[in-house]
Parts: C-alpha cells; structure tokens; sequence
C-alpha cells in the first residue's frame, strides 16, 4: 500500500527506518507518543551497536592494536559529527557523558564548586527539569550560594520582564531549559544569554529536548554550556554530551578521577589530560556514543529544518483536535511551540487516563515529568502528556484523541 504523504517530510517513509513501529499488542498498532521520555531508534543505530560489538570490540585511546584504533577512530568520528550538529566551534570541546543529567552535574559540580562562594546567585527557571535544578541546590548547599527562579507566566512562557530585576551583580550562573518538556515553550536563549553575560553570569542551556526537533547552534545561541542526551535524539540510551566554552572548560577541575584523564600520576599527585579527555574518566560508552553519532548523522540527513517544520505542524493539528474535548486543560504556549502537549482532563487522573490510552497501545506519560516546580506553579500534581517524533502522522493524533473520547465516556 501507498500511504499518503505530508508536505515535503513524508514521514510514512521515515517510519521504514523504525522497526518497532511495525509493532502490535492486541491487533492494535503502536501509537508511540513518549518520545520526550525517549525516542525510538532507526535501523542506523541498531546497525551501529550491532556493528561494533560484532566486528571491532574493544577499548578506545588505549591500544595500538588494530580493534582498538578502529574503536578510537569512530568514537572520536562520533565526537565531530555531534559538533557539527550542535554548532560547536571545536570537537575537543565536546564532552560525552552518560545523558543530560550527568552533563548538567558535570557543571554544577566541576565548574560550580569552582566558581561559587556564599551570596554568589544561581539563576534557574520555574520551567527547569529537576536534572537542571538539584545539581544547583547541591552545589548552593555545598557553596553557601542562593538559587533563585525566573517565573512562568499564565500563558507558559518565560517571564523575561522579570529577568533583569532577578539579574544581580551576584549572578554568577543563569541555567535554562531551551525547550519545556512539559509546555513544549520554546525560550528565546540568545535573548537570555546576552542579558546574562552583560550581568556577568555564565549560561547554561539544557537542550535535551531541542536537540531532536530543531537546528541548534551554539554559537549563535551564544551559551557557555550545553547539555543533551542520545537517547531522545533516536540514539541508544547511556550517551550524553556536554559542549562548553573552551576558555572555562580549560579552567574547571576533572569532576571524576580515573583513567583517561590523566596525563600523569605520581605519589605526590596528578596531572590532567588535555580536553575532552580531561573529562571522560573510565572506560566510556563506546557502543552507545558511536551509535548517537549515526543518530546525528541521521538527523542532519533528514534535515533539522524539515523535521522542525513538519513537527511544528503536526504540534498544531493535535493542539486543535484535543481542543474539542470536553473538560480539557492544555499547557503551554499556543504558536511557536515544539511538539508535545501536556493536558489535564476535569474528573480524570493522569494515571487512569494513560491506563485507558494503553489498552489502544497508545503510549504517552503522566506524571510531574521530573517538573515538580513547576507543576506547582500550574497547580496541578501530574498531568498527562503526548510528545511526538518525526515518525508520528495525523492519524496517530486522530488515533489519540478517539482514545481520550473513550475514556471520557468511561468516566462520564
Ligand atoms: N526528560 C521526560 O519524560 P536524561 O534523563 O539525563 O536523559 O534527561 C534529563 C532531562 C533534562 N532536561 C529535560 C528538559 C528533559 O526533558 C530531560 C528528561 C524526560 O520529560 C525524562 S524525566
């Protein structure tokens, strides 16, 4: 059968490259619409992991055997591929972590405890996830230094007016999520950056969810830090990445000691390896960071900008049909927003509802998402949330939305 196209991206064709999208429970095909939890992998990277445990085993920037320097040389391939896809001006300036979270602590911590005295401010947002915000309440505990939130506003954007009374001559640190993985916001960072850096403070950007969905340039952004994960970006889990400015990635302290990062070890003490090693203690995730590499591969074939382009409409239709549901709350920002949409229906809990949609095999989240700040701030515990990929079509959504009239018909 043919299936229909959408505009220029066809992502009919694109759901070829995902085996598990051919997936069924109960005769029911797989609607699959947490990919702000994580995305589902193309056979690019599945052939990636594949691959390298199959044909070149072994440990990288240790061996002078053959295995070894094939292993080191799709690694550090992996390392320039991801700082072509993010913009970074230096390959050496990109750190591979374990995901997100342990990018963002590698901040806090390395250049946190650094830089940070007591009555020095760290500037988050109400909109932060918690991987964004307990690193800096560690590193304020640790430090004596004080956290403070820039609010959301009612309509689930930033409160930028705010930003300039909150920005003292104390502000040492501004971190910001680039896209909310609840209100789908997307912030106007170079905005943020440029009244941060006049105040003095460093920027830390968490792209964990921009990096799938959109062209992101950290140089144009104008960030000292960025941080995102493999896993949503259609890559295997265990893999992160933390880019930053050179300048204050030459002057930070290792965060974990060990091999690798050495450059020489005396009873009397140690000397550090140059960047990026001086951060990548131990024996990495070798697989996993040669597989985001393919994943990054596979998204600039496929090309940021169409895949923002069709998400950002297919974002639109879903905000339209959930909006005939009767009793519906949705979250966020109405236009220029990324794909993903966060509800709350009167009468029904999160939980129950994302058990109803399961018995159509249609996945979503509910929960605080890892934002208990700011689902405070929105007044609710949980909400529910369908987040979409450039593999989900229209009558995925129409799928979803038959799903929820099911349920509010449940509930009466
Ligand atoms: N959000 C979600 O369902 P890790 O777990 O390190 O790969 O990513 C952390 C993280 C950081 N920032 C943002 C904006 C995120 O959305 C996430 C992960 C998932 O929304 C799991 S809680």
């Amino acid at each position: 059968m043919t299936l229909p196209s959408q505009g220029a991206f066809d992502p009919y064709v694109v759901r070829r490259d995902f085996p598990i999208l051919a997936r069924t429970s109960k005769g029911k095909p797989l609607v699959y619409l947490d990919n702000a939890a994580t995305s589902q992998k193309p056979e690019v990277v599945l052939s990636a992991l594949d691959r390298y445990y199959r044909t070149y085993n072994s440990n990288v920037h240790r061996a002078l055997h053959t295995l070894s320097q094939e292993a080191t040389s799709a690694y550090e391939a992996a390392r320039t591929t991801l700082s072509e896809l993010i913009g970074a001006p230096d390959p050496a300036t990109c750190i591979f972590t374990k995901n997100a979270t342990e990018a963002l602590n590698l901040v806090a911590n390395a250049w946190g405890r650094a830089n940070l005295s007591a009555g020095d401010e760290i500037l988050i947002t109400e909109m932060e996830h918690h991987s964004n915000i307990v690193p800096w309440q560690m590193v304020a505990e640790a430090t004596g230094a004080k956290v403070r939130y820039l609010p959301v506003t009612g309509e689930g954007r930033l409160d930028i007016d705010a930003l300039d009374g909150l920005l003292t001559e104390r502000t040492r640190v501004v971190g910001v999520v680039h896209v909310s993985n609840v209100l789908g916001t997307i912030n106007p960072v170079a905005e943020i950056a440029r009244r941060a850096h006049a105040a003095g403070a460093v920027v830390v950007l968490d792209g964990a969810q921009s990096v799938p969905h959109m062209p992101v340039n950290v140089t144009e952004l104008d960030v000292d830090f960025f941080a995102f994960s493999s896993h949503k970006m259609y890559g295997p889990t265990g893999a992160g990445m933390l880019w930053g400015r050179r300048e204050l990635l030459e002057e930070m302290p290792p965060f974990l000691g060990g091999g690798d990062m050495i450059e020489f070890v005396a009873k009397e003490g140690t000397t550090y390896n140059r960047l990026p090693y001086k951060f990548e203690a131990g024996t990495p995730n070798i697989a996993e960071v040669i597989a985001m590499g393919a994943a990054a591969q596979y998204l600039q074939e496929l090309g940021l900008q169409n895949i923002y382009q069709y998400e950002r409409e297919l974002v639109q239709y879903a905000l339209e049909r959930l909006d005939t549901l009767e009793g519906i709350e949705l979250y966020g920002p109405r236009d220029e927003r990324a794909a993903l949409v966060s509800f709350s229906i009167d009468g029904i809990h999160p939980h129950d509802l994302s058990m109803l949609l399961d018995e159509d095999f249609v996945a979503v989240r509910a929960g605080h998402h890892c934002t208990q700040i700011l689902h405070a701030v929105l007044k609710r515990p949980a909400t529910t949330r369908a987040s979409f990929a450039l593999y989900n079509t229209r009558e995925e959504i129409d799928i979803l939305v038959e799903s929820l009239e099911k349920a509010l018909a449940f509930f009466g």
